[in-house]
């Protein structure tokens, strides 16, 4: 392991979180501490000196449920009781890393997904619209110039034959505090879709990030 490795690492756009496990010389082994969950590194207790990274994750549960949940499905057939979902979150005050997971939907089925700015509720309608780095100032947005993967996190995955399923979105802007609260499960990929069930997450912003004044 020379410079020139080191330099390439650093280049990476995860290195910073990386670096925020604690490693020591290059090339040392990992902490055997450290949780990883696809391919970061999380600092123990969820903190580093970089990056934050925080996690939640729920079963499904209908609306009405004699044990309510975080998530809701709203629809049992493509959303069944009892599929999981965790949503990870790194955040730096450069970048921001969203990671969703889940199990136990349909198995070889597109679903898509984004961010929302309102809690999950009894209703579809009330996770509101996508978080929007630029918000459109025509609200309901379908404009894509403000409507993209680019403006708003999408986390589109397609199961596997087991019915789970990951995405990764990253960015180079943080959530505003209080803005994104959600993570809503599409019928279909894109930005549009019936809602089949919500995840309400309590995502951080940049200004929670340790290292901040
Ligand atoms: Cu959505």
């Amino acid at each position: 392991m020379g410079a020139g490795t080191a330099g390439l690492l650093a280049g990476a756009a995860l290195a910073a979180l990386v670096t925020a496990a604690g490693t020591g010389a290059a090339g040392a082994p990992a902490p055997a501490a450290a949780p990883v969950m696809g391919g970061l590194v999380a600092a123990p207790g969820g903190e580093g000196p970089k990056a934050r990274w925080v996690r939640d994750e729920a079963r499904f549960a209908p609306v009405g449920a004699f044990v309510p949940s975080e998530a809701v499905t709203y629809d049992l057939d493509l959303l069944p009781a009892a599929a999981w979902i965790r949503v990870g979150q790194a955040v730096s005050r450069s970048e921001t890393t969203v990671v969703a997971e889940v199990r136990g939907l349909r198995p070889g089925r597109a679903y898509g997904a984004h961010v929302h700015t309102g809690v999950c509720g009894a209703d579809p309608q009330a996770a509101k619209g996508h978080y929007q780095h630029k918000v459109d100032p025509v609200q309901p947005s379908t404009d894509p110039a403000y409507v993209n993967p680019y403006n708003e996190v999408w986390l589109d995955f397609t199961t596997d034959a087991e019915g789970a399923g990951r995405a990764v979105a990253r960015h180079s802007w943080g959530f505003r505090p209080g803005e994104a609260a959600s993570v809503v499960i599409h019928d279909q990929q894109g930005g549009a879709g019936a809602r089949l069930g919500c995840f309400s997450v309590p995502f951080v912003s940049p200004e929670d990030a340790p290292g901040r004044g």
